[in-house]
């Protein structure tokens, strides 16, 4: 069924994906989950903070369960990380009904907003802001590369900045909330179906190297202050600190000014992602690397180490039948959602982890026995 998600906002350049927040791109994908509730009869809404919901069930009864992910990707990135989470829960949703399940709980489908933070940096946005754990003030202002601020985009794509806010209201009427993902890193082995533990602490600096334009063909090499040199050392730094920290360290974005070939930059600019086991590796890793690194570093986003709901996971591995339980170095909603109720994940296998790029792939059998575990898993939770 995510097939039918694949044309969706295929505006990859390499074949890849750019379903970006708040762009031509997302509202195809918010299109497509709007018609899927529509086609089943469910009560479909988007809350302050443009998420979209879809409900089976009477959305005001409160003790729901919610399942989902996100439908925006990175830059050139894989038709799984987000889709298949949202489309499973479709199919698990079908296949309750069509067993006879009548529900108990309301159960709601999710579409979190701008979960990849591609285009304005911040990961999570729209369960960051329900939760309360980002400033609306702030988001407003969060800018894309092209200076347009995030308020500005939803305003262009029809949503009120001025509502987005924490959601006292919304949380308090969900009980759960199961996130099924595709795995990101080849450790499920040869199970189908595993259950989250943790997320690693992780977050994103900006680096800013500070030089002076000037003529690369006339300057010698004594008078240079190019900040070329300081932001490819702070690179082998940031690989060799990791490896020594048993952590990551990636700077995947950099821009350059004024980006010409025959000119020594006068700044470039450069975003690290970096994630560690604990939070403790992960502060020492960044001191590691900023320090000496001659730049002005400023944290844009930090996510503390998620431990799920210890009860919950233990009952989904009892109703999966002791299937794996593993932490993960990918960032999700669930992650950011454990911080205000009972969360859980679920992966699907990937057979060669790859993820955030083309080749990102899961084999038709395992995502359907996610289909079918999410299924069971809820059928137990939408019990009274
Ligand atoms: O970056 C992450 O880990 C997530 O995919 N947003
Ligand atoms: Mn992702
Ligand atoms: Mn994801
Ligand atoms: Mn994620």
């Amino acid at each position: 069924m995510w097939r039918e998600l694949l044309p969706v906002g295929r505006h990859g350049t390499t074949g890849g994906y750019r379903r970006h927040a708040w762009t031509a791109a997302d509202a195809d994908c918010r299109a497509w989950f709007e018609e899927q509730a529509r086609r089943r009869g469910l009560t479909y809404e988007v809350d302050r903070n443009g998420n979209q919901w879809a409900w089976w069930g009477d959305p005001a009864a409160g003790g729901a369960v919610v399942t989902g992910s996100h439908l925006d990707s990175v830059p050139d990135g894989g038709a799984y990380d987000g889709p298949l989470g949202v489309i499973s829960a479709f199919a698990a949703l079908d296949a309750l009904r069509a067993r006879g399940v009548t529900g108990g709980r309301p159960l709601a489908i999710g579409n979190f907003s701008d979960e990849e933070g591609a285009r304005f940096g911040v990961a999570c946005v729209g369960s960051r802001l329900m939760t309360g754990v980002l400033d609306p003030g702030q988001a407003r202002e969060l800018k894309d590369d092209h200076g347009v601020t995030l308020g500005t985009a939803m305003e262009r794509a029809g949503h009120d900045p001025d509502a987005i806010g924490r959601d006292d209201d919304r949380l308090a009427r969900v009980a759960a909330f199961v996130e099924l993902h595709v795995e990101q890193g080849r450790n499920l082995g040869d199970a189908q179906v595993g259950v989250a533990s943790s997320i690693w602490p992780h977050g994103r600096w900006r680096f800013d190297f500070q030089g002076q334009a000037n003529h690369a063909g006339t300057t010698r090499l004594e008078d240079r202050h190019d900040p070329m040199l300081a932001f490819a050392a702070a690179v082998l730094k940031a690989r060799g600190q990791a490896e020594r920290a048993g952590a990551l360290a990636t700077f995947g974005k950099v821009s350059v000014e004024p980006n010409g070939t025959n000119a020594i930059p006068s700044r470039v600019t450069a975003w690290l992602d970096s994630r560690a086991p604990d939070a403790a590796t992960l502060d020492m890793l960044v001191k590691e690397i900023t320090h000496e690194s001659r730049a002005t570093v400023t944290r844009e986003s930090y996510t503390p180490l998620v431990e799920f709901d210890g009860r919950l996971r233990d009952h989904l591995v009892g109703l999966l039948g002791g299937v794996p339980v593993l932490p993960t170095g990918a960032g999700h909603d669930a992650g950011i959602l454990a911080s205000a109720l009972p969360t859980a994940m679920l992966f699907v296998r990937n057979p060669t982890g790859a993820s955030h790029c083309p080749d990102e792939h899961a084999e038709e059998a395992d995502c359907l026995a996610g289909v079918a575990a999410l299924a069971h898993v809820l059928e137990d939770l939408l019990r009274e």
